[in-house]
């Protein structure tokens, strides 16, 4: 029998761990607190989830992921912002600011150019 997986789940382009902190919401800067986050990247929003991708799926936790829209956000390398290496910035139209990093150089790379393709493919305003 065949399954068909929900349309959100087609439009996802790239999943992966990656060490996560938000630094400012809504424009606000906010105590920078680095933790492992399940990212799911679409066409037009970025996922974050707190529990693993097995627990996310199985659905236990309740914890509904923070989502982020692409749409007029803002990526760019971030080297001054934190002691670790390999750490990007997204910066949304509404002001929420999340450092990414990954001690892994390819890891990060990949990550850095589908969210930047996803950025550059969608309308500015
Ligand atoms: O930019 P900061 O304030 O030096 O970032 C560090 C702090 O967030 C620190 O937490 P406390 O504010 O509780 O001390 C974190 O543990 C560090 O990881 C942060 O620095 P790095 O360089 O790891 O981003």
């Amino acid at each position: 029998k065949e399954v068909i997986p929900p349309l959100e789940q087609l439009m996802v382009e790239k999943e992966g761990y990656l060490q996560k902190a938000k630094i400012a919401d809504g424009g606000k800067k906010l105590r920078k607190n680095w933790s492992t986050s399940w990212i799911v990247l679409s066409s037009q929003k970025i996922e974050f989830h707190k529990e693993s991708k097995q627990q996310a799926l199985s659905m236990k936790t309740g914890h509904k992921p923070e989502s982020v829209d692409l749409r007029g956000a803002q990526i760019e390398w971030a080297k001054e912002k934190s002691s670790r290496k390999n750490v990007f910035q997204i910066t949304t139209a509404s002001g929420n600011e999340f450092l990414l990093q990954s001690d892994i150089d390819f890891i990060i790379l990949d990550w850095f150019h589908a969210i930047k393709n996803a950025i550059d493919r969608l309308p500015k305003d």
